[in-house]
């Protein structure tokens, strides 16, 4: 899915360069006592919080990352996420290269970025992806809802670099979704807190019960996570039924609509090319959720502000996947994430029952031979593959 996120990791990186820890050197006497060949090397595996003791490499990492999937290489790319998954879950802060010795994911680029921040406090090459043309176009361009990697390509083989050419350049073809981007783009850039999330799930949950009352809505994504901002909100409804947008459209609360159907139902040989988590039924929406206005006409005696020129609302990305209870389960795991755990390692772990989780991945299956085993919760799927349970707030790896 081509979908836009904010702007935010050069703000991060810059704000770490700033308040950089001065190089630590614990002494030797105080090294942690962990075992790094006990690390596993599945993400799933790896109960990973929100507590990043190395977010100064990570964040570094995650910049490497973002600019080889700009450039499509999904090996470098991959890499470096993988890296970031494995430094999130150590208990610890990296301060010697010892301390990565014996971990998995630590490769030689990984190792070099690794030892640039321990030794200058930064990374010289994630600096350098910062301030390099095609990374920052790339980066504007994605931050628009609906504009991927292809068609940021495409624009910067144009010879456009920044949002305001965009803007500026009226032959341009948008997509419905990118006239949404670009409409709704300061709202959609800024970040969906908990609170918005929480308002937005009161909304959502209290349409669909109104012609669903038995309807499950869950939020799935970061916020399951325990994450305290997202870019968007991420519902699972366990019934398909009728049409919860249509509802929520009425209601003049639908700024923008795409209902993806679900190629899952129609019994269709999931693709190996479609992504794991594409097969339900889904709706990528923006919700217009109202905001108490905020009145700053009393600093402003001079000016008559009109009240009904201000905006008291705030558009806010949400995705809605429709599933059939059956699959509830199985949905509500691969939609609360992270990527990183889904996609490193659920879909090889366990072979023989891969496809009873990510029915796409579909490499190692005879699919005329597929059997479905019933998992009421996503217990029951960790029992079924064989692995510790991990708690969604232990999935972010
Ligand atoms: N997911 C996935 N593969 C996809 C799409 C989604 O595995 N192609 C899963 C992983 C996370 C979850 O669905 C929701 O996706 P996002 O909203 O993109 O991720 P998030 O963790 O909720 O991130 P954010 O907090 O920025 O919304
Ligand atoms: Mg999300």
């Amino acid at each position: 899915m081509e979908a836009g996120r904010p702007v935010d990791s050069e703000m991060k990186y810059r704000l770490m360069e700033q308040s950089h820890s001065p190089p630590l050197n614990t002494p030797d006497s105080e090294a942690p006592s962990f075992v790094a060949s006990k690390v596993s090397q599945y993400s799933c595996q790896r109960k990973t919080t929100l507590n990043n003791c190395n977010k100064k490499f990570t964040d570094a990492f995650e910049i490497m990352a973002e600019n080889y999937e700009f450039k499509e290489n999904e090996i470098f790319c991959l890499e470096f996420l993988r890296a970031a998954s494995v430094l999130k879950f150590l208990p610890f802060p990296v301060t010697r290269m010892k301390d990565i010795q014996g971990l998995p994911c630590m490769g030689g680029r990984v190792r070099d970025v690794i030892e640039e921040i321990i030794e200058e406090g930064e990374s010289s090459r994630a600096k350098e992806v910062l301030n390099d043309e095609r990374y920052k176009s790339f980066k504007q361009f994605t931050s628009v809802f609906g504009v991927g990697v292809k068609t940021s390509e495409k624009w910067y083989r144009m010879g456009l670099r920044t949002l305001e050419e965009l803007k500026a350049d009226k032959t341009l073809k948008l997509s419905k979704m990118q006239k949404a981007g670009f409409l709704y783009y300061e709202d959609l850039v800024s970040c969906v807190s908990k609170a918005e999330a929480d308002a937005v799930s009161l909304i959502v949950k209290n349409t669909v019960c109104t012609f669903l009352p038995d309807a499950l809505v869950t939020i799935t994504g970061g916020f399951r996570r325990g994450k305290k901002t997202g870019h968007d909100i991420d519902f699972l409804i366990t019934n398909p039924g009728p049409r919860e947008d249509d509802e929520l459209l009425h209601k003049d609360l639908l700024l923008y609509y795409d209902i993806i159907e679900s190629t899952f139902l129609k019994e269709q040989i999931p693709s190996r090319k479609v992504d794991a988590m594409d097969n339900f039924q889904k709706c990528f929406a923006i919700l217009k959720l109202y905001q108490p206005r905020v009145d700053n006409s009393s600093y402003n005696t001079s000016k008559k502000i009109d009240m009904a020129e201000v905006k008291d609302w705030k558009a806010i990305r949400v995705d809605l996947v429709i599933t059939p209870f059956e699959q509830y389960a199985y949905a509500l795991l691969g939609w609360t994430g992270s990527r990183v755990s889904n996609h490193n390692s659920l879909c090889f772990l366990s072979i023989p029952n891969l496809f009873l989780l990510l029915q796409d991945h579909s490499e190692f299956m005879d699919f005329k031979k597929m059997v479905f085993l019933k998992a009421g919760s996503e217990e029951e799927i960790f029992a079924h593959l064989g692995l510790d349970y991990v708690e969604p707030w232990e999935r972010n790896a």
